[in-house]
């Protein structure tokens, strides 16, 4: 089993995540974009050449728990991540993942938008 998604396995919901101490700067992170609403920086475990996380300083823990009134911040994510992407060059396209509980291979409770690019994806995805 892959190292990701081991750790997917073994996460349980609930309670402050490392993502809660990012965005409050409690761990210093080079941050490559942030306003009110997110922030984006690069994943510590790579899964392509660009791999971008942008995580919303609210604690949402996961997309399956977000609420209607969670809308335009959502949004906000996917327009943050397109601009991410542009910055980080990935004119030829790109992979935008949100991965929710076990079997969608999250680790990390504090909701989260992977940007991935660089090489061609596969699909179906693993
Ligand atoms: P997910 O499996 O969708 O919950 O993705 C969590 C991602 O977060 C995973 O790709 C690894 C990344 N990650 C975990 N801890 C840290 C950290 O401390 N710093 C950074 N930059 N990324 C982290």
């Amino acid at each position: 089993m892959a190292d990701e998604t081991a750790k997917a396995q073994a996460a349980q919901p609930g309670g402050d995540t490392i993502f809660g101490k990012i965005v409050r700067k409690e761990i210093p992170v080079n941050f490559i974009y942030e306003d009110d609403l997110c922030v984006a920086f690069p994943d510590i475990s790579p899964q392509a050449p660009t791999h971008i996380l942008v995580v919303p300083k609210k604690p949402i823990v996961q997309l399956s728990q977000a609420e209607d009134n969670d809308a335009a911040l959502l949004g906000h994510l996917l327009i943050v991540a397109k601009k991410c992407a542009k910055d980080a060059g990935l004119s030829k396209g790109y992979r935008i993942v949100v991965n929710d509980g076990p079997d969608g291979g999250q680790s990390v409770y504090h909701i989260h938008v992977h940007v991935l690019g660089g090489r061609t994806m596969g699909w179906p995805p693993g």
